[in-house]
């Protein structure tokens, strides 16, 4: 914490996180970024996470890849899910050895530039998730991290759609509080002007709004939908201040330049408002912590007291454990390594055994009544 010098330290790489809709491209997005780079400068291309459990095929070779630890159709089995928990729950049991996989980064982060993850199909398995804000924590503290917001542009020209998308990304915005792109995909099909156009200025939205079929009801008043959508765009002009958009196409590579300006910007939006952000709330955090412990400690001294006034002969049995029982617990700690780097070594392909992570109650006997 005492020095901070940028200049003197090798340049960190930049964790590009790409969120968004099922099926907007967002693994399209990543294959085309990826041979965008390595064309920019193929000595030091991308590292690249796949947290997508589910996915049959990746268009592009992850260095580090979920389905290598935890085999999904085996955890629906096991735990009796659909495929959504299925995929939950694969995250939720990659994210126990996400120190493992922030190792790995680590070592990569001196011969890389950008490290980017692609997320699970369905958003909010990853954003409304512990494992989604976890694994977004871990790296965000620390690499300078940007989310990528990937929007499929042809479906959200009508202004509901539109405007449902930039809530969604709103909240991602304010719960994760990175600087974030949002990247207009399949721009080969439809330009995203219409989109900058409505994000600059709200009248151009609301005239839209008033002009799409359904925004009057049967005596021409508008409906309430739209009125609220009215309203709505008047806060949303705020959230659109604190964004980057770009157009892209990822099917021809259109506009994966700018993008990649964008992330440029977004490293000193990172460093100028996420670190302190990020101080604070660690600092916060410490404090309440201690706060609790403080807390906790002067009850324990009371209760003490009050015990030994109740019954003072208890007193010579007051010793700690002896210290020798917990001594072997941590003992297998470096056995425990299962992530695999594809590019680093020839991998066996370990996965998380989930039939040892059953849960205890399924032995249990129950007695008969009676
Ligand atoms: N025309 C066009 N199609 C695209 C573009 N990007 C992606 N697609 C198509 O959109 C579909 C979905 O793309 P994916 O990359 O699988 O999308 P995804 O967001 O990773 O999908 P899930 O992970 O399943 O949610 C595929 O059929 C792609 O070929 C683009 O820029 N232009
Ligand atoms: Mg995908």
């Amino acid at each position: 914490m005492m020095s901070a010098s940028t200049s003197s330290q090798p340049r960190k790489p930049t964790v590009i996180i790409t969120i968004g809709m099922a099926g907007a491209g967002k693994s399209t997005f990543v294959q085309r970024l990826n041979s965008h780079l390595h064309t920019v400068n193929s000595s030091r291309p991308p590292y690249i996470l796949n947290l997508d459990p589910a996915v049959a095929h990746v268009p592009f070779e992850p260095n580090i890849d979920i389905r290598d630890t935890v085999d999904y159709k085996q955890v629906m089995k096991q735990y009796n899910l659909g495929p959504n928990g299925g995929i939950l729950t694969a995250l939720n049991l990659f994210t126990t050895k996400f120190d493992q996989v922030l190792e790995l980064v680590e070592k990569r982060a001196e011969t890389v530039d950008h490290i980017i993850l692609d997320t699970p199909g369905q958003i909010e398995i990853f954003t409304w998730s512990a494992s989604g804000a976890i694994i977004t924590d871990a790296v965000a503290s620390s690499f300078p991290t940007v989310v990528a917001y990937i929007i499929d542009t042809p479906r959200t020209t009508a202004p509901a759609t539109f405007m449902s998308n930039m809530l969604y990304a709103c909240g991602i915005l304010y719960k994760t509080k990175l600087p974030f792109i949002l990247v207009f995909n399949k721009t080969d099909v439809a330009s995203h002007e219409f989109a900058i156009e409505w994000m600059q200025d709200f009248e151009a939205f609301q005239a839209a709004l008033a002009s799409h079929p359904g925004s009057r009801d049967a005596d021409g008043e508008p409906t309430y939908m739209n009125s609220l959508m009215n309203s709505m765009s008047l806060v949303l002009d705020e959230f659109y201040k604190h964004l980057k958009a770009v157009g892209v196409s990822s099917m021809t590579g259109d506009g994966m330049q700018a993008f990649l300006d964008a992330v440029e910007e977004s490293r000193d939006t990172y460093e100028k408002e996420y670190v302190p952000e990020l101080g604070r709330a660690r600092a916060a955090r410490e404090k309440s912590l201690q706060n609790v412990k403080e807390a906790s400690l002067s009850r324990f001294m009371r209760d003490l007291a009050v015990d030994r006034d109740k019954n003072p002969s208890a007193t010579p049995n007051e010793r700690w454990e002896s210290e020798e029982e917990n001594e072997d617990e941590d003992e297998d700690e470096d056995l425990d390594v299962d992530i695999i780097d594809q590019s680093e070594e020839s991998w066996p392909g370990q996965y998380i055994d989930v039939t040892r992570m059953r849960r205890q109650d399924e032995q249990i006997n129950w007695p008969r009544p009676g």
